[in-house]
């Protein structure tokens, strides 16, 4: 794997967890009592499904680094649609901490920009239209942690908040890294049990995200999920600064698969338990940066 994986890896962290105060310590929190290496099981973006800045543009480096495209998951609902990206196999069970360990899953998601009203499309595709040639630079725009188009204004933000908040927050985000997902069964202390978990990260103060009950269970049961609430962070507009929600940090238990049962502790590899991502559970953690979550001013109608 040559350096740029890893690197690039690392220098999404970086701001997400300067940005994010809840996400960092709650990582810390994990990291001091996880008995040893914490390992990530995905990274996850949002982006406007529009004028090239859809899926492909962060999706393309990871391709070129040798990540497979998986399934695809819709949410007609929130009018979204996602892929994921598997690493190559023999990167998913090696030894190390965080970004220098097993490479993480990528879970992109992208918003389908032509079934919004006349009015969102609108503003998208104003601020899209004037950066479209920095679609090719979705990456940079993440690491330097900064958006491809103009600072929004207010109105528009809010004009988009009301129809959608997942079109809201990528105008306000861009490719920020959305969260990155701690691999609840590999960590070698009792906290390997999502519900322990849970329990420990609330008593330390930690907010997780309720929709749906805090643990989202796949109808297979195999893929168990949970996830704090974003935090509202200062946010540069062209006309001001206002509060609005950043990113989150999510954690993941993947169980054994029903044919693997019978191997033991030290021949258990990652590819032996369940894969992959859940519309239903994914469906709830979109919401861990809802205003009804995060407690963000609801806009007015
Ligand atoms: C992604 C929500 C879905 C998962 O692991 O299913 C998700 C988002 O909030 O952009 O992360
Ligand atoms: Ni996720």
């Amino acid at each position: 794997m040559p350096p740029i994986a890893r690197k690039f890896l690392r220098s999404l962290v970086t701001p997400y967890l300067k940005k994010n105060v809840t996400a960092s310590s709650a990582l810390e929190l994990v990291r001091s009592n996880s008995g040893g290496a914490v390992k990530f099981d995905h990274f996850a973006f949002r982006t406007f499904g529009v004028d090239g800045f859809g899926i492909d543009s962060i999706a393309q480096l990871f391709l070129d680094l040798g990540y497979e495209c998986r399934d695809e998951l819709r949410f007609p609902a929130k009018t979204l649609r996602a892929f994921w990206y598997a690493p190559p196999l023999d990167f998913l069970d090696i030894e190390g901490d965080g970004v220098d360990g097993a490479l993480p899953r990528i879970f992109i998601s992208e918003l389908l920009v032509n079934q919004l009203s006349s009015e969102s499309q609108e503003v998208i595709k104003t601020y899209t239209g004037r950066a479209r040639a920095l679609s090719k630079h979705a990456p940079l725009t993440s690491v330097l942690d900064c958006l491809p188009w103009e600072n929004p204004s207010v109105a528009d933000y809010e004009r988009l908040a009301r129809e959608s908040e997942y079109a809201a927050w990528t105008l306000a985000n861009g490719y920020a890294l959305n969260h990155l997902t701690i691999s609840v069964h590999r960590l070698n202390s009792e906290l390997k049990d999502i519900n322990k978990l849970n329990e420990f990260l609330q008593s330390n103060g930690i907010k997780l995200n309720k929709d749906g009950g805090i643990l989202k269970v796949s109808p297979d049961r195999g893929l168990l999920q949970s996830s704090t609430v974003a935090d509202l962070v200062p946010c540069t507009f062209s006309d001001g600064e206002i509060e609005t929600p950043a990113s989150y940090i999510e954690f993941a238990q993947r169980l054994v698969l029903p044919a693997f049962q019978n191997l033991g502790p030290d021949q258990l590899k990652e590819w032996h338990r369940r894969d992959g991502f859940e519309v239903g559970n994914a469906d709830k953690i979109f919401e861990s940066t809802s205003s009804l979550q995060t407690g963000a001013l609801k806009q007015s109608a």
